[in-house]
């Protein structure tokens, strides 16, 4: 069977409990059933990480090759902004790689437009709330 490994960065474990109207009040546990669920009618396995800590998140990417991971699905949060060492960890790994934000990355502060591991992914789905997961998902599945 075909696993699929989904990262969530940093704070991502205080979705619906802060910050409503940008994120929505959708808990990490919601979005975490929702993976589950996807993954059981399209018959995959999903694997899910959150980490709040960068050199935690570049392991669990540099493991997935032992791991038989065939795409990851990433939201690495903040460090979508600021990690070199992400976006190199997904390059050296070399598995389709779908990067998800929940809120619009563009439509918000300057320094969230740029995001380092986009270069490095297959594709960007940014601005649907919850359905992020959902489309970036269905979009690795494709990948598969
Ligand atoms: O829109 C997204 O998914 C982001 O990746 C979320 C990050 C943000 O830094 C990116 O620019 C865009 C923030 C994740 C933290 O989420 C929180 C949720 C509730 C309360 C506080 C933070």
């Amino acid at each position: 069977m075909k696993r699929i490994l989904v990262i969530h960065g940093p704070n991502l474990d205080l979705l619906g409990k802060r910050e409503p109207k940008i994120y929505g009040r959708v808990t990490l546990a919601g979005v975490n059933k929702l993976l589950k669920k996807l993954a059981k009618t399209h018959k995959v396995s999903v694997e899910i990480f959150q980490s709040n800590h960068e050199g935690e998140i570049v392991s669990k990417i540099g493991g997935a090759k032992k791991g038989s991971v065939s795409a990851i699905v990433i939201n690495p949060a903040a460090y979508t902004h600021t990690s070199v060492a992400i976006r190199d960890a997904i390059a050296a790994v070399r598995i389709p790689t779908v990067e998800v934000h929940l809120s619009n990355i563009y439509s918000r502060e300057a320094f969230r437009h740029q995001s380092l591991v986009a270069p490095v992914a297959s594709g960007q789905i940014s601005g649907f709330g919850e359905k992020s997961y959902e489309l970036g998902f269905l979009a690795a599945l494709g990948l598969l």
